[in-house]
């Protein structure tokens, strides 16, 4: 239900429309593009950074939050764990149960390895279940890999690391076929053929969908299949370090059963990082849309092991979080909206920009109009514009939102608004972490021997903004490499002492850059999560 004010602010947009119908707002010049992201995208807030004080990227910049969690603890420092105990033995750890970490797990397992899945909460509970407009891949006669190349490389600001874009681009197609052929029930139409849109910095019409839950989709089917083959899954239990042996490769990881608070050893001959993103640190005080577990935790255990990061500074704001109303606030409200036909409209009925602009521009058009413009409508936690809904119907005919974002539709009419015939109020939510670990294009950090990184755990895919789309298929493509990779590699590789020597140096840095401080990393869950027993 919306208020009076905002009713009245619903008459305008409505007066507007017809005459909005059919007329595209222009795209917005690269200057213009340039000087709106300096002023008003949350990643150039100074306010919301500090510089990194010790490990690989010593005197670079990352949000006050991750920085925090760098100049932490070590756990392991307190409570001591015999390494000579070991609970599991595998060729390949995976730590994450999320869309990469699964992918890489079956591709391990269909290698022949003994593969073992470690995650903090359920298979599952990961970003890709919250995913929700698509994936892309250029698998239609009008486009190719390299057009994908070439909107995915502009739109990340040319910082994308061409050997990673590459592989992300070539290997879509087939990341479609294999997912189709696990039974991932994507759109088609009548002719079997898949139904692809546009999304924001598209050239062509690329993203696969499964309606507006194609990332539970998704996560569904590659669940199942890691299920089916009994690869085993241990829940409940988070990788809390890493450990390593006297040639400084990985051997394995300390991990905590969150149940019972016991440490366990895990030794491997290769360890997968998938542990995923970063929303539930809430950068900047913004609300998420990310999973309960998005604490960054594999950004920790890798650093501390020696691992640099890529691009640490440049986090997503999901341009359409929920503003309104309160319950639901910061929920992710697809891009595939704006797709379908609905464009961005503030108090006054003005449509401000082109719906389909790159995320970050989009993001900071939006905080312009509810800052500096004064043209946001108030809601009870900030401010927010339109998104104005109604036009997907006339765009492409009653029923569309229904038959292609059901999702969506079932959100809003449980507070008793009806997005067919109101619009909706939207609001930049923290979505995605555009920098992670560095890797070379095998997946394979490259300053630890045996370690391997995939999902949003990684640095460099995306360069500094993502595209829509380019998040779930680079689980599908990175996640399956690192699990070929890691089971190949773990053939010839022979493991000395454990030891967990880089914890103790770790510590020794924190005391010389004069970092006292009681708090321990990884964070494992968000600050205000209910610890009872
Ligand atoms: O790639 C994404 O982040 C995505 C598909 C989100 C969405 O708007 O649905």
């Amino acid at each position: 239900m919306f208020t009076p004010d905002m009713l009245e602010s619903i008459k305008k947009v409505e007066a507007t429309r017809a005459e909005r119908m059919g007329v595209e707002p222009r795209r917005m010049t690269a200057e213009e593009k340039d000087s709106l992201l300096k002023a008003f995208h949350p990643d150039y807030r100074a306010d919301g950074f500090a510089e990194i004080q010790i490990g690989p990227n010593k005197g670079q910049k990352a949000p006050k939050e991750l920085t925090g969690l760098l100049h932490s603890n070590s756990r392991l420092l307190q409570d001591k764990v015999d390494l000579s105990k070991v609970d599991y033995d595998v060729d390949v750890l995976v730590i994450g149960g999320g869309g990469a970490g699964s992918s890489a797990a079956i591709e391990a397992h269909e290698a022949g390895a003994n593969v073992m899945m470690v995650t903090k909460l359920r298979i599952g509970d990961a970003n890709t279940m919250m995913a929700e407009g698509g994936i892309q891949a250029a698998d239609k006669e009008n486009d190719s890999p390299v057009q994908h190349y070439l909107d995915a490389f502009g739109g990340g600001h040319f910082a994308a690391r061409p050997e990673l874009l590459r592989r992300l681009v070539m290997e879509a197609p087939d990341a479609i076929r294999w997912l189709n052929e696990l039974g991932v029930m994507f759109d088609k139409d009548e002719d079997g053929r898949m139904v692809t849109t546009h999304g924001g910095g598209t050239s062509r019409k690329r993203m696969h969908a499964c309606k507006d839950y194609s990332g539970a989709e998704i996560m569904r089917t590659l669940r199942d299949e890691v299920l089916n083959r009994k690869i085993p899954v241990v829940e409940f239990t988070s990788a809390v370090e890493l450990i390593k042996d006297e040639k400084g490769q990985v051997a394995g990881a300390v991990l905590l059963n969150m149940e019972t608070d016991d440490y366990l050893v895990a030794r491997a001959k290769t360890v997968i990082i998938a542990t995923g993103g970063a929303g539930r640190l809430h950068y900047q005080n913004f609300p998420t849309s990310n999973h309960y577990g998005a604490t960054a935790d594999g950004l920790v255990l890798g650093y501390r092991a020696g691992a640099p990061l890529l691009y640490q500074d440049t986090i997503q704001y999901h341009p359409t979080g929920v503003a309104y109303p309160s319950q639901i606030f910061g929920a992710l409200v697809t891009e595939k909206v704006r797709s379908l036909g609905a464009m961005l409209i503030n108090k006054d009925g003005e449509a401000f920009m082109h719906p389909l602009e790159t995320r970050d521009v989009s993001a900071a058009s939006i905080i312009r109009e509810c800052s500096e413009r004064g043209k946001g409508v108030d809601t009870p936690l900030g401010s927010g514009v339109w998104l104005d809904t109604p036009m997907i119907e006339m765009i492409g005919g009653e029923g569309t939102i229904e038959k292609r974002i059901p999702a969506m539709l079932r959100m809003y009419l449980n507070y008793g608004i009806d997005m067919r015939k109101q619009p909706i109020l939207i609001y930049p939510t923290l979505h995605y972490q555009n920098g992670g670990l560095e890797i070379g294009g095998e997946g394979f950090t490259k300053t630890i021997p045996n370690l391997l990184v995939a999902g949003e755990a990684v640095g460099g895919i995306h360069g500094r903004n993502r595209l829509m789309g380019n998040s779930l298929l680079d689980i599908i493509v990175f996640g399956r490499n690192a699990g070929k990779a890691a089971a190949a590699k773990a053939k010839d590789v022979e493991l000395g002492t454990m030891n967990l020597d880089h914890i103790y140096s770790y510590a020794e840095e924190l005391k010389a850059a004069g970092i006292e401080t009681e708090e321990v990393s990884p964070l494992l869950l968000p600050k205000y999560a209910r610890h009872e027993r």
